[in-house]
């Protein structure tokens, strides 16, 4: 194949000229945000967009690397911050690079054996998504999360995974002020 040359623009924050773009709004997140009442609300309120990618079409095939950028819009599900789904990799041997463009967020990261770490995003920081880390990222800012990352293309998401066992904590605002708050359960 040819070489790819994205280019990057900042008002609104965009991967072109060939990315696909991905959009997920309230509506396409039931079940993930603990308030589900709030989410019905903001639904029925015009559905806002909770988040959107771009990412060119690279193939999925061993040896390539795919790369994008995630645009995750501020706001809140009852306390709960605009959040990703989050996912492990299909294949959990491979890693993932985060390059925070602009915005201000955490990166909420959990092993299979159930070990969390919370990670600052913002620019001026690269985070390192290890081998067999789930990954979600969440906008605790007020201007839009915007983030570059690469990943091996044959990596696979697996969306299953964390739907059924869920992050092990959840972020939400307490007096205007992010906070990172355990989830109950066994
Ligand atoms: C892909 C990478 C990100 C996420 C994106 C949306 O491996 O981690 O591009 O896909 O931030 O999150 P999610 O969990 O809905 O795919
Ligand atoms: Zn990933």
């Amino acid at each position: 194949m040819d070489p790819i040359r994205s280019e990057l623009t900042w008002e609104p924050a965009q991967l072109g000229p060939d990315a696909v773009r991905t959009i997920r709004r309230t509506s396409d997140l039931r079940g993930l945000f603990v308030d589900a009442a709030s989410l019905e609300e903001l639904v029925r309120a015009g559905d806002p967009v909770v988040y959107e990618t771009y990412e060119p079409s690279i193939p999925e095939g061993p040896g390539h690397l795919r790369y994008g950028l995630t645009v995750l819009y501020p706001g809140h599900v009852g306390r709960e911050y605009f959040m990703t789904r989050g996912h492990f990799h299909l294949r959990r041997e491979t890693a993932e690079v985060y390059v925070p463009l602009r915005g201000r967020g955490v990166l909420v990261l959990q092993d299979e054996l159930g070990r969390c770490r919370v990670e600052d995003l913002h620019p001026g920081v690269v985070v390192y998504v290890p081998p067999g880390w789930a990954h979600r990222s969440v906008n605790t800012g007020s201007e839009p999360l915007v983030f570059f990352y690469v990943y091996p293309a044959d990596a696979g998401h697996d969306y299953e995974t964390v739907a059924r066992s869920g992050f092990r904590v959840r972020v939400l605002a307490q007096d205007g002020h992010p906070q990172v708050v355990p989830v109950e359960g066994p």
